[in-house]
């Protein structure tokens, strides 16, 4: 199994982006690591850079500032609609990813079951239904549009912040340390490749 993990650089207002942390403990056999721009255009140039990898899965992790679990995401929106502007100061506004393309794309990687051995094993993992409008939510709705008719099944996993970025804030946090177990964790299930599909829900009701 060919793994790739990607990163982001820092965007907004924070100096840092824990992902960064997260990838440079991750030296496994076969798991290739990338950091990508928080931009809105970079998508052909990534797709360039791993042309002739034919990865297995590809695991995109982005800060998920406010989360207190590790987020697994369900669902990418074909629409971007930036609060901020991205790391080349664009800022796209109700403006749709892929022209003519599906208004949704659901993940490919099994996160039902992943996210229910996370959780017998204790970790605070779960699923997230909205993985926003910016940049992470337009790789991975371009990442799993680009795939859509390959193997390569994609994932998205928004990780909260690392405990020194929120020192003035009052917002949960988890270290880097428990992150880049939970997704080695991750990576171990999916090599393994034997999940259980319990009838237990992960559902939401608001
Ligand atoms: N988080 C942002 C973009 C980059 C990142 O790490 C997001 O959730 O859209």
């Amino acid at each position: 199994m060919k793994f790739l993990i990607t990163a982001f650089e820092p965007f907004g207002n924070d100096s840092k982006n824990p992902t960064m942390d997260v990838i440079k403990g991750l030296e496994l056999p076969d798991v290739d690591t990338l950091v990508l721009p928080v931009t809105f255009n970079f998508f052909q140039d990534f797709t360039e850079a791993i042309e002739d990898k034919k990865y297995d899965y590809i695991l995109h992790l982005g800060q998920g500032g406010g989360r207190n679990k590790i987020t697994f995401e369900k669902v990418a929106l074909n629409y971007m609609d930036a609060r901020i502007a991205d790391n080349n100061g664009d800022k796209p506004v109700n403006q749709p990813i892929v022209a003519d393309g599906p208004d949704g794309l659901f993940t490919t990687l099994p996160i039902r079951e992943i996210v229910i051995a996370l959780q017998q094993k204790g970790y605070p993992a779960s699923i997230s239904y909205t993985a926003g409008t910016y940049v992470c939510n337009y790789i991975m709705y371009s990442s799993l549009h680009y795939f859509r008719d390959k193997s390569t099944k994609v994932g998205f996993v928004h990780i909260p912040y690392s405990p020194e970025q929120i020192v003035d804030k009052e917002l949960p946090s988890m270290s880097i340390d428990l992150v880049k177990e939970i997704i080695k964790e991750t990576i171990k299930i999916l090599s393994l490749g034997s999940f259980q599909s319990e009838q237990v829900s992960l559902g939401e009701t608001h």
